[in-house]
């Protein structure tokens, strides 16, 4: 991790501990590939790159920008992002398709696994005074058929509220906001948190020029992270997001369904604020 009295979040700093992430978790061998899927798919997108090219009469100089662009986000190590941000939603769309249980949604580019293990009701690792409100994130996790899954675990990763992610931004501390909660004997968690702030992908790289010379926005609404699971069940990879929130009805990632939107109440402290939400596993 970089000096974190000195350190930036930027583009280049987030971008490599991504694509670093990324990596370490992906087996990079290509062995399985079937020669005629990727014929077909290679074919498909070169050959609606060359339609958009002869419909558009793209110029050498576009060609020649696009080029440098490219490089270039290799060069931040914004893959993870730009494919994570403009086409992980259509993945995921496929690959949900047919389950009956909570809905998911993308996963996105800053997923740690193993975060530290905590009891089913716990407070997530956070700074003495963290900043935002605090928000007590409680539900159930069943089966379709509505029983109660004991000891299921959710794992939850967030941003805190300047909209930083810990081991992509300096100066957090290495599990700041990240947990991964068990379930009791009737599958009910109580998470201690704090609200997220909305997220804006970094600007001061490829994405962010992409967006800037698109006139786009790069905005993704406050939300939280989470990986569902339980012994004899399909995981699911979701996220959550608050109701009335800035960008919910314009995420730059189109990763907000309806029913992944929470409307908390006011908590009894007066304070805080707390809602439910349960969640339904598909069988494995
Ligand atoms: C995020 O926090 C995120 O969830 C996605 C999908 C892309 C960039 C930052
Ligand atoms: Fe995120």
């Amino acid at each position: 991790m970089t000096d974190t009295s000195t350190a930036q979040a930027t583009a280049a700093a987030s971008g490599a501990a991504a694509t670093e992430q990324f990596r370490t978790r992906q087996p990079t061998s290509a062995s399985g590939a079937d020669t005629a899927r990727v014929d077909t798919l290679v074919t498909e997108l070169l050959t609606a790159a060359h339609d958009i090219i002869r419909r558009h009469k793209v110029t050498y100089e576009e060609y020649n920008t696009l080029k440098t662009w490219l490089i270039q986000v290799g060069e931040d190590g914004e893959w993870p992002l730009f494919l994570d941000v403009w086409l992980e939603h259509v993945v995921e769309e496929v690959a949900g398709e047919d389950r009956q249980g909570s809905k998911g949604t993308i996963e996105g580019p800053y997923y740690i696994p193993d975060a530290p293990r905590r009891p089913a009701e716990a407070t997530l690792p956070m700074r003495e005074n963290e900043a935002g409100v605090p928000l007590l994130f409680q539900g159930q996790v069943r089966a379709v058929d509505g029983t109660p899954l004991a000891g299921a675990t959710v794992e939850i990763w967030h941003a805190d509220a300047d909209g930083f992610y810990s081991q992509f931004a300096p100066g957090l501390p290495e599990w700041n906001l990240r947990g991964t909660v068990v379930a009791d004997d009737q599958g009910n968690f109580k998470i201690h948190t704090v609200e997220p702030a909305p997220y804006q992908i970094p600007t001061d790289g490829s994405c962010g020029r992409l967006i800037r010379s698109a006139g786009w926005h790069a905005w993704r609404p406050a939300h939280l992270h989470l990986k569902v699971s339980a012994a004899g069940h399909q995981l699911v990879t979701t996220q959550l997001y608050f109701k009335g929130g800035s960008h919910v009805a314009d995420d730059i990632a189109s990763a907000v369904k309806h029913e992944l939107i929470l409307d908390p109440t006011p908590g009894a402290d007066g304070n805080s604020r707390e809602v439910t939400y349960d969640f339904v596993l598909d069988k494995a």
